[in-house]
């Protein structure tokens, strides 16, 4: 009989390091765009493909890669995110053999660390799904509401309080444009840089509401450059998210590792991996 000699690729951690390095040097070599980097719409790339999980269903989650296709992509919540898709598509040349939806959640890995947060140990393994797995709309935050829309979602997903508050605190990162969400301006003066900040400008300074035509949102009284969103508002009105809030602005390592902790849990959330829990991969960092 025949025999099947084709050699099949199985990557290894050196592979992905490869990937990570890739993905490292062109958040580097982009410096025009944004505030200067990729790497906080990189991540919202990462976080709203594995935002879509129900626990209930089994179904979303990073698994699949479904974004790449019209119903999922055209999401109110993901508009923009294909300036970081767009990003990602000379990564996927470079390396053909990576997934889609590998590649997004290594990217996010490598925007947090790259921009000076917490290690995120990676595992691999996720497969690209067709067009039949996009999920419905709505499985996304919306920021003009309260409190019981934050546990509704993030419930959904299976996280905690303390959880969804270490999540919130990746807002230390990027902006919000007119052209996407419709609310305006960053939350942070280092919009570039991983830091608990976003905890420490809540809790610290004074909000308002900010007086103009778009969404309901709230600026800083003392320089009216920053801003949060309804939903960011609602993490130290409500007493139960204000307790890690408060923990997180007075303790920069507490909210690195439960965001870390937090974040893997986020990344692998509905994906049947082969790579056993105790054998993530740790990428060594440009600057490590
Ligand atoms: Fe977020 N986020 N996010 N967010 N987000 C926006 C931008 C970023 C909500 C709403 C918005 C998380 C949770 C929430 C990032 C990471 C995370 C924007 C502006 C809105 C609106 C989009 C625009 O106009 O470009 C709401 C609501 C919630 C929860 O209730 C979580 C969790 C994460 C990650 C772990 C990052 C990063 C950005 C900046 C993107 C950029 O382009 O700069």
């Amino acid at each position: 009989g025949q025999t099947n000699t084709r050699k099949i690729f199985v990557p290894r951690f050196e592979d992905y390091q490869k990937v990570y390095d890739h993905i490292a040097k062109r958040l580097e070599d982009q410096d025009e765009y944004d505030d200067g980097s990729y790497g906080p719409v990189v991540l919202r790339l990462a976080w709203h493909a594995s935002g879509t999980y129900d626990k209930m269903t089994n179904t979303g989650g990073s698994n699949g890669a479904t974004m790449r296709f019209a119903p999922e992509g055209d999401h109110g919540a993901n508009a923009g995110l294909k300036a970081a898709r767009d990003f990602l598509e000379p990564v996927k040349e470079a390396f053909p053999w990576i997934t889609y939806s590998d590649l997004w959640i290594l990217a996010g890995v490598c925007a947090i660390q790259e921009m000076q947060g917490p290690k995120i140990p990676f595992r691999a393994g996720r497969t690209d799904r067709d067009v039949s797995f996009c999920t419905p709309d709505g499985r996304l935050p919306d920021a003009s509401k309260d409190r019981s829309h934050i546990r509704a979602i993030f419930g959904r997903m299976g996280f905690d309080d303390r959880a969804m508050v270490a999540l919130s605190g990746a807002h230390a990162l990027g902006r919000c444009h007119t052209d996407r969400s419709g609310y305006e301006g960053p939350w942070t003066f280092s919009p570039t840089t991983f830091t608990n900040d976003y905890f420490r400008l809540l809790i610290e300074e004074k909000w308002q509401y900010k007086k103009w035509n778009g969404p309901k949102q709230f600026e800083d009284v003392k320089t009216k450059s920053l801003m949060m969103l309804p939903t960011d508002m609602e993490l130290v009105k409500d007493k139960s998210f204000r307790q890690y809030a408060e923990l997180y602005a007075k303790d920069n390592d507490a909210f690195f590792k439960d965001f870390s902790d937090s974040v893997v849990t986020l990344f692998e959330l509905g994906v049947p991996f082969q790579q056993p829990e105790d054998q993530r991969y740790v990428f060594k960092s440009s600057f490590d």
